[in-house]
């Protein structure tokens, strides 16, 4: 059997929420890069495996897959470790509407509106769209009273217990906290800011999330 494959890079969101899982899980992989903002978006062989131009995509002994919420459900599901999907429906169904806002409204905000602007750009020395910062803040917060109202009493987005939806917030609450403005928002929400302490204090973020730059 071949060692799985993880195609994307180590500074993207995505990426970082698939090789979470892999690592939580303890499954052997190895990671090919793939450059998505380069000019050619990864080649043509990339664009064989990801019709739509995105990182991440997987390959686990000829099964190739893309889209890093099926991806991430996929890894739990085949490889041993720790379960990172409850089994209660209705946590399950909680985990999921997590993801779902994760995925449709958090990320385009916290990340490209916010991390990017206040971020990336200064230091490739461009020039800051403040207008954008600004008018993304209410969606950003909206997110953040969304999943803290998510964590309640709990620990984690879906209960006492880790899951996916905690690896898939992790990477893009990690671009959120680097901007100020993100930070100052995430500090306004102490569910969400208890749990990112939790999260912050996980050995695997760290290793995943620790590294300079990303998006
Ligand atoms: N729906 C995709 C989104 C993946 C995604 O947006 N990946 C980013 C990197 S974190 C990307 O490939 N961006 C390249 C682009 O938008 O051109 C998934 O869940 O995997």
């Amino acid at each position: 059997m071949m060692e799985p494959i993880l195609f994307g890079a180590a500074y993207s969101v995505y990426t970082r929420i698939v090789l979470l899982a892999l690592l939580e899980k303890g499954a052997p992989f190895r990671l090919e890069g793939v450059d998505i903002f380069a000019v050619d978006k990864g080649g043509a062989i990339h664009a064989a495996r990801h019709p739509f131009g995105k990182i991440p995509a997987f390959d686990h002994d000829g099964f190739v897959i893309y889209e890093t919420a099926a991806i991430a459900r996929y890894v739990d599901e085949t490889f041993d470790g720790p379960p990172l999907q409850p089994r209660d429906p209705k946590a399950r169904a909680r985990m999921n509407q997590a993801i779902g806002i994760l995925d449709s409204y958090a990320y385009r905000c916290w990340v490209w509106d916010i991390y990017v602007e206040r971020v990336d750009k200064p230091r490739e020395g461009k020039l800051v769209d403040e207008a954008r910062i600004e008018a993304a803040l209410p969606g950003a917060e909206a997110c953040l009273r969304a999943l803290g109202e998510l964590i309640g009493e709990g620990q984690w987005l879906a209960g006492e217990a880790l899951t996916l939806a905690d690896l898939h917030a992790a990477p893009m609450v990690a671009c959120l906290a680097e901007a100020p403005e993100g930070a100052r928002a995430l500090e306004a929400h102490p569910l969400m800011r208890g749990w990112w302490e939790r999260m912050k204090a996980r050995p695997l973020a760290v290793r995943v999330l620790g590294r300079e730059g990303s998006e």
